[in-house]
């Protein structure tokens, strides 16, 4: 299976990032976590994503707050997906992450996820590799089957409170 990249733009990010990190281990994807910036480590941005097909990973899951051009500097360098995680770092509450990393030009396309959205992240690069991988596929049926029982179960209790 190819491996998800977890990329932030700083080590702060990491308690946000960490439900990523729990969510892909759940379905058993091998992943990388590194640090780093669009803005204090260019070079390295740009010598990663140029890399990162070569080097085994099938999907980039880029996390940055503030003025977040993190996902949308590795994506101009790969064909991989990248999905973009914006991180509520400033007094802005997240919404100039969010902005910053979904609003992309025409061509250089970033998968955006809910602001500080980590979990979803995972599921939507598990979701990605799951199209080549059969056991994978499975594995997020169940989930989706469980999130569904536990719902139901929340709707017979909650009914119940009020009949
Ligand atoms: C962004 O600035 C990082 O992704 C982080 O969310 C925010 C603050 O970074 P630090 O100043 O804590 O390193 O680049």
């Amino acid at each position: 299976m190819k491996k998800v990249a977890i990329v932030m733009g700083s080590d702060s990010d990491l308690g946000v990032m960490t439900a990523t990190i729990d969510r892909l281990k759940s379905f058993g994807i091998p992943f990388e976590v590194r640090v780093i910036s669009a803005h204090r480590t260019p070079a390295a941005a740009e010598s990663f994503s140029k890399g990162a097909e070569k080097d085994g990973f099938g999907v980039i899951i880029a996390a940055a707050g503030k003025a977040a051009h993190l996902a949308g500097v590795l994506a101009a360098n790969t064909i991989i997906p990248v999905i973009g995680v914006p991180i509520k770092s400033s007094t802005m509450d997240g919404l100039d992450s969010l902005l910053s990393t979904v609003q992309m030009p025409k061509g250089i396309p970033v998968a955006t996820v809910a602001i500080d959205g980590a979990d979803n992240a995972a599921i939507l690069a598990a979701q990605m590799l799951a199209l080549s991988d059969s056991a994978l596929s499975e594995k997020l049926s169940v989930f989706k089957a469980d999130m569904a029982a536990e719902v139901e179960a929340k709707d017979k209790k909650v009914s119940e409170m009020f009949k």
